[in-house]
């Protein structure tokens, strides 16, 4: 799947949506990404090889991919399905419980142990708030962070006056790879006519106004 079919994708899924949105940060949006919208089958396959030939094409080196919960949890187990099938690389995965469990196996990771270098897969970086907290996770159990791949990579400022993911590559030293990005979304819609001026005006002054400079 190329970029535009994978947009075209998650417009049929209905996952990417155009309009009004607050994000976590508080920014308001003229366009949200709701990967909790993925809910089929069909769809997680689709989704799960495009992170799984995103990954591959890296070459990124790592041992464990690592979901944060929740969303993060599907995201690793199919993507890490597809990786074995579709690219013949049986990678180990994992994935955190949002509460401490005191019974039982115990611990908060289930899965494969966070051992060595750990690639964390999630499903949008915006200020990079959500990246930094499976940081925190990865180094209290003593492993290291290899790199970060999201679906959206939707190419604002973080906490600064640098962009969120380059702001994540700098102080951990990783690379922080994306399936698509906000310029592949913009692209797509003026190409495709997909959505009237008045929204592609709003994405192009909310790019201007959050957006990273280039
Ligand atoms: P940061 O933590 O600021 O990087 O925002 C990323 C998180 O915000 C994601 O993991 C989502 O929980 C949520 N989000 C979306 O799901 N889709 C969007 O298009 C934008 C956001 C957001 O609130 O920034």
């Amino acid at each position: 799947m190329n970029k535009s079919e994978f947009i075209e994708f998650i417009m049929q899924a209905g996952v990417l949506k155009l309009g009004e949105f607050t994000l976590k940060s508080g920014r308001k949006s003229p366009y949200f990404f709701n990967a909790g919208l993925f809910n089929t089958g069909g769809q997680m396959a689709q989704l799960a090889k495009a992170y799984a030939a995103t990954i591959a094409e890296s070459k990124l080196a790592y041992d464990v991919l690592f979901g944060p919960a929740y969303k993060g949890i599907p995201l690793a187990a199919t993507t890490s399905v597809s990786l074995a099938q579709d690219f013949q690389h049986d990678t180990p995965y994992a994935f955190n419980r949002k509460e401490a469990k005191d019974h039982g196996e115990g611990g908060n990771i289930v899965g494969h142990p966070l051992e060595g270098d750990i690639l964390i897969i999630d499903d949008v970086i915006t200020a990079g708030t959500a990246i930094r907290e499976s940081m925190d996770i990865i180094q209290a159990n003593g492993a290291r962070p290899a790199g970060v791949v999201v679906a959206l990579d939707r190419m604002e400022k973080g906490q600064g006056e640098k962009s969120a993911i380059q702001e994540v590559e700098q102080q951990y030293g990783i690379p922080v790879i994306s399936i698509i990005n906000l310029n592949d979304i913009i692209e797509y819609l003026e190409t495709h006519n997909q959505a009237n001026q008045a929204i592609l005006d709003s994405m192009k002054t909310y790019r201007a106004q959050y957006g990273i400079v280039q």
